[in-house]
């Protein structure tokens, strides 16, 4: 083979192993990739970024609140209001349309017994029902929780906990913490692995799966696909094999679950999470291969990204204000900040292109929702602001000329 040759075969074989892929995840674990060999390993560092796109010219971005604390999650309520998680401030803060902090939500417990306030969902019948349910740190004992409670006439009452998992170690990082309702009313907890990576596939404990369970008493949903009743596997396990999974969400059109999660230095993924799913975490990924052979006996991501950018936040477009994009999938990166656009084939089942925006100044750095208006609402972090995405009359620019 003449050197020509053998460097065009060479450059061909990165770029396959390196290269964005949309994997059919509906294939499961028929799927068998072929072992990959010393030539392609080095693909990981490799990998190119793909050049991230301005946003349409018609799209505004706006910074809409400034000073906020770590909004890690975002909910908009059908009474019009946004409310928000403050990580560090262990309240739930609620905003008006125009982003006037109007309320702050203190949760029915002492704040001494709070360290972090992750994940939030507002009951499906909210605002007749008045019931928030958070996902937060507890600091005696040390555990990771779900409390559920009512917040109304500006008073918070009836905490109920439903969920309670001591954390492991000493790392409290990896808590994921997402809290998202399904069609049926089940209450899905994305929850880490607390850095434990075994724990992902130990069934006797929550740490590294998705969880479902009953918003009322944290009981696991009856038909769980793992539920027998009796131990010492753990009932309220609906997928497993997560590592940190900072996304969840639910497909309004089809009910389907989607995560995002953390990988170890390579891999970060988004995957559609099915009923007794493993996803793979850390069996896949014993070794320096993990990123190219996610192995045979596990649900593949439906993408993934080498080097990692830390997806976060991860939810569905339903609006009509951004043309084009309703029934996409949105999601952030706390490393590039960028907003992330998929788009699902027919079935809603895969991701079969993404688009990348570079919405500078803003950032997209933790979570992002879509508002009543049609408009899109991101957070970020360290830019202690949620910015506002908004559809300029296409008009108007014909105006200006
Ligand atoms: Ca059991
Ligand atoms: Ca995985």
């Amino acid at each position: 083979m003449n050197r020509v040759v053998f460097c065009a075969l060479l450059v061909l074989a990165l770029c396959l192993a390196a290269s964005y892929r949309p994997v059919d995840a509906a294939a499961g674990p028929t799927v068998t990739p072929a072992p990959p060999t010393p030539s392609v390993v080095v693909a990981p560092g490799l990998t190119a970024t793909p050049t991230a796109a301005p946003l349409p010219s018609h799209i505004l971005v706006e910074t809409w609140v400034t000073g906020t604390n770590v909004p890690v999650a975002l909910a908009w309520g059908a009474d019009g209001y946004l409310y928000h998680t403050e990580k560090n401030l262990h309240v739930v803060q609620v905003r008006d349309a125009s982003g006037a902090l109007i309320d702050s939500i203190a949760l029915p417990i002492p704040a001494a017994d709070i360290t972090d306030i992750y994940g939030l969902a507002l009951d499906p019948a909210f605002p007749n029902q008045p019931l928030f349910y958070v996902f937060y740190t507890h600091t005696e004992p040390l555990s990771n929780r779900v409390l559920r409670f009512r917040f109304a006439s500006g008073v918070s009452s009836d905490p109920v906990l439903l969920f309670s998992a001591p954390v492991p170690g000493d790392c409290l990082e990896h808590n994921g913490g997402k809290l998202a309702f399904g069609h049926e009313g089940a209450l899905y907890v994305s929850f880490g692995e607390n850095c434990i990576d075994a724990l992902a596939q130990d069934m006797t404990i929550p740490q590294g799966k998705i969880l479902r369970i009953s918003p009322i008493d944290g009981s696991a949903w009856p038909d769980n696909p793992f539920a027998d009743g009796v131990g010492p596997n753990d009932d309220r396990i609906w997928a497993l094999g997560v590592r940190n999974p900072f996304g969840l969400t639910i497909d309004p059109d089809t009910g389907n679950v989607w995560e995002s999660e953390n990988g170890p230095g390579c891999g970060d993924e988004v995957n559609r999470i099915i009923a007794g799913g493993n996803y793979g975490w850390p069996v896949s990924s014993p070794s320096y291969f993990e990123c190219i052979d996610p192995g045979a006996s596990y649900h593949l991501p439906a993408w993934s990204w080498t080097p990692t950018i830390a997806p976060t936040g991860l939810s569905f477009y339903s609006g009509y204000r951004l043309r084009g994009w309703h029934g996409d999938l949105l999601m952030c990166a706390w490393r590039t900040g960028r907003l992330y656009r998929f788009r699902l084939d027919a079935s809603r089942t895969r991701l079969v292109d993404l688009q990348e925006y570079d919405i500078r100044p803003a950032a997209c750095k933790l979570d992002v929702v879509a508002g009543p208006d049609g408009s899109l609402f991101i957070s970020a972090r360290d830019e202690q602001a949620i910015y506002r995405l908004s559809s300029e009359a296409l008009w108007l620019p014909l105006l200006r000329r």
